[in-house]
């Protein structure tokens, strides 16, 4: 996997944005390298709905060359031809994962050496490492490991990896300098007032 699909990793639910393809557009347009859809919270989509607004989300990722990745869901990531999927802790053995996905990127959270060292990581692409800082977006996160934390995982790994969790415009340098291969994010970029320059801002 080429570790710069990493630098800047917007992860988004369908009801994430008020005009949810316009403002991926705009997100994608201004640099966003991968996008993840992870359909959790409130007024999600299921079944045929989730599958044509995946399939919709591929099709601009595609045109702005940003990586496109499905949070936990097997069938959905197969049926939208995703790039890859990204599973946590609490979900599926990566082991476990069908065929299908040995030529995809897999991507695995860890939040802490405990969980890193008993993971199985044969078919991990990259790891997304949190919650740096504290959130608001997931209510079991867990405790912010700091800079310190995220230093520590990323030099016990040899893999790619995304720090994630409460990271902003003026935080996510830090994260950079320890060591993280880029950031992920949610409210930086669902929140934003202006999405086009929060992009910009987050690539500097
Ligand atoms: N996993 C660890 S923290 C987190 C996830 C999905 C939420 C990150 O959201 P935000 O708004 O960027 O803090
Ligand atoms: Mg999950």
């Amino acid at each position: 996997m080429n570790k710069d699909i990493l630098r800047l990793y917007l992860i988004a639910s369908s009801s994430s944005f008020k005009n949810p393809l316009k403002d991926l557009e705009t997100a994608f347009k201004a640099g966003v390298t991968c996008f993840q859809l992870r359909e959790k919270g409130a007024d999600i989509k299921t079944g045929q709905e989730l599958l044509d607004f995946a399939l919709d989300v591929k099709a601009l990722c595609s045109r702005y060359n940003t990586a496109f990745i499905i949070n936990d869901d097997v069938l959905l990531a197969e049926a939208a031809d995703a790039d890859g999927i990204h599973i946590g802790q609490d979900d599926m053995n990566p082991d476990m994962l069908p065929e299908y996905f040995n030529n995809k990127i897999i991507g695995l959270s860890v939040g802490n050496l405990t969980e890193l060292k008993s993971s199985s990581l044969s078919r991990v692409a990259y790891l997304g490492i949190g919650p740096v800082f504290s959130t608001l977006s997931k209510e079991d996160a867990g405790e912010a490991i700091g800079t310190e934390g995220l230093r520590k995982l990323v030099n016990h790994t040899k893999l790619p990896t995304a720090a994630i969790g409460g990271i902003t415009e003026e935080n996510y340098k830090r994260c950079l300098d320890s060591g993280a291969d880029g950031i992920c994010v949610i409210s930086a970029i669902t929140g934003a007032d202006n999405i086009e320059q929060t992009v910009t801002a987050l690539l500097q």
